[in-house]
């Protein structure tokens, strides 16, 4: 793995030169990044877990630690105000002393609402960004996470420095042990909980560490697009596996999916056909290339694809026009990914905040981006058999292009979505997934 400790200066150094501009626009001393503060859960003492706020961790991977702020005005050192609280009953965070500390000036805070003491005297002046308004609001900030700055940051944060990418390589090289854990498992005969226990234990994290909640699917399952429910039972038959699961490391995201058949099937050989898809459009990243070219060009695969395995009748162009690939395909092609699994900036195409929404015939395409360099993007096609989107076919013309046989056939399998994670560089396209050697 590359050396954390000698890319980190170059990302602060970014970082710094990105706040120096943006402040100097806005005619802003600074900005003060606040981590967060717990959420406490209704008539109870207990807190949710805490997630942090994304422009904190940008900074450092201090993702574990509420009331602690960041002060960069973009010309001195970084300042971290560190929450250390004298308290018996929780687990306290350790001093900070990683690779990380050479660049970042630090100052313990022991009790949270003495932040006031560290924050400089012209706080009118400085914007502040994070949660709670309130307590901006209480503190005297006058700006709070303004639109400027915030459509600025996003906007940059798609173009990682090499540390980030050095962080979501080591994300990937996790996921993926996770990942050939579960495919054991599920060869093995586990159910879902059990498939579910076998990827925590390999990437050894807990569900709250995960950067989002994992799907693991067999069966019919495998065709509810967000389905997060784990059965507790063994399947009286076993079909088909769908695993949608990530990893963190130092607050970056790995985002990567899998499809499994039992056994050698026609739906094993849709899997295949489906992988050779998502390979063609991943060949295709470049810089300039626009994202929503390519979750197009999947449509227009796709119905190659509902055509060869004869699931529909008809020429491809009008299974793309009449949103019949929209039915076996209805999410998008993938989205930027990093600090977030669906990080911000997608839809931005300047860094003063022009919005170009997804095209109307699909509106859960979460990225019209042009690519660039050193962007990462996951590439994630599906095909699943959906009664409630299949049924609306069944009220019009359409219903004769659909072989209903062939649905009947695969809805036991639920559907397929294959997700790798690459970076787009000048040259090449680096599939940090498949590097690790994670095939389907
Ligand atoms: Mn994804």
């Amino acid at each position: 793995m590359e050396n954390l400790a000698t890319l980190y200066p170059d990302h602060i150094l970014e970082l710094n030169h990105r706040v120096a501009e943006i402040v100097a626009r806005e005619k802003l001393s600074g900005l003060v990044i606040h981590s967060g503060q717990p959420h406490r859960q209704f008539l109870d003492d207990m807190d949710y877990p805490f997630k942090v706020n994304p422009h904190f961790k940008a900074w450092l991977p201090v993702i574990d630690n509420p009331h602690c702020w960041l002060l960069v005005n973009g010309k001195d050192k970084p300042q971290l105000i560190f929450y250390r609280p004298v308290d018996f009953w929780h687990k306290v965070a350790d001093l900070p002393d990683a690779f990380w500390t050479n660049e970042i000036e630090v100052k313990l805070l022991t009790k949270a609402d003495k932040i006031a003491d560290f924050l400089p005297n012209d706080i009118g002046n400085w914007a502040y960004i994070g949660e709670h308004l309130e307590v901006a609001e209480v503190l005297g900030f006058t700006s709070r996470n303004p639109d400027a700055v915030m459509s600025y940051l996003h906007y940059h944060r798609a173009t990682k420095t090499q540390y980030e990418l050095a962080c979501m390589r080591k994300a990937n090289e996790i996921a993926v042990k996770g990942h050939e854990a579960a495919k054991s498992a599920f060869y093995g005969g586990g159910s879902e909980f059990q498939i579910q226990q076998a990827y925590l234990n390999a990437v050894d994290q807990s569900e709250n560490e995960m950067p989002y909640g994992n799907i693991v699917a067999l069966n019919q399952n495998a065709s509810i697009l967000h389905y997060t429910a784990l059965e507790h039972q063994v399947p009286a038959q076993r079909l088909s596996f769908l695993i949608d699961a990530g990893a963190n490391f130092h607050g970056y995201a790995a985002d990567i999916t899998r499809t499994y058949a039992f056994e050698k099937n026609r739906f094993g050989e849709l899997i295949v056909a489906m992988e050779q898809l998502q390979l063609a459009i991943i060949d295709m990243m470049r810089p300039g290339v626009k994202y929503v070219d390519l979750h197009i060009d999947t449509h227009h695969k796709l119905a190659q694809i509902l055509l060869d395995f004869n699931l529909a009748t008809g020429d491809k162009q009008g299974l793309v026009e009449q949103g019949i690939t929209s039915v076996f395909f209805p999410h998008g092609l993938g989205h930027m990914l990093g600090l977030q699994v669906h990080d911000m900036g997608g839809f931005l195409h300047d860094e003063r905040g022009t919005h170009i929404a997804a095209p109307e015939a699909h509106p859960f395409l979460r990225c019209t981006r042009t690519l660039a360099a050193n962007q990462v993007l996951t590439i994630e096609p599906g095909l699943y058999i959906i009664d409630t989107l299949l049924d609306a076919l069944k009220q019009d013309a359409r219903r004769q292009q659909i072989n209903w046989d062939t649905v009947a056939m695969l809805r036991p399998f639920g559907g397929i979505r294959i997700e790798d994670n690459v970076i787009v560089h000048h040259d090449h396209t680096e599939n940090m997934t498949r590097n690790l050697g994670l095939n389907g």
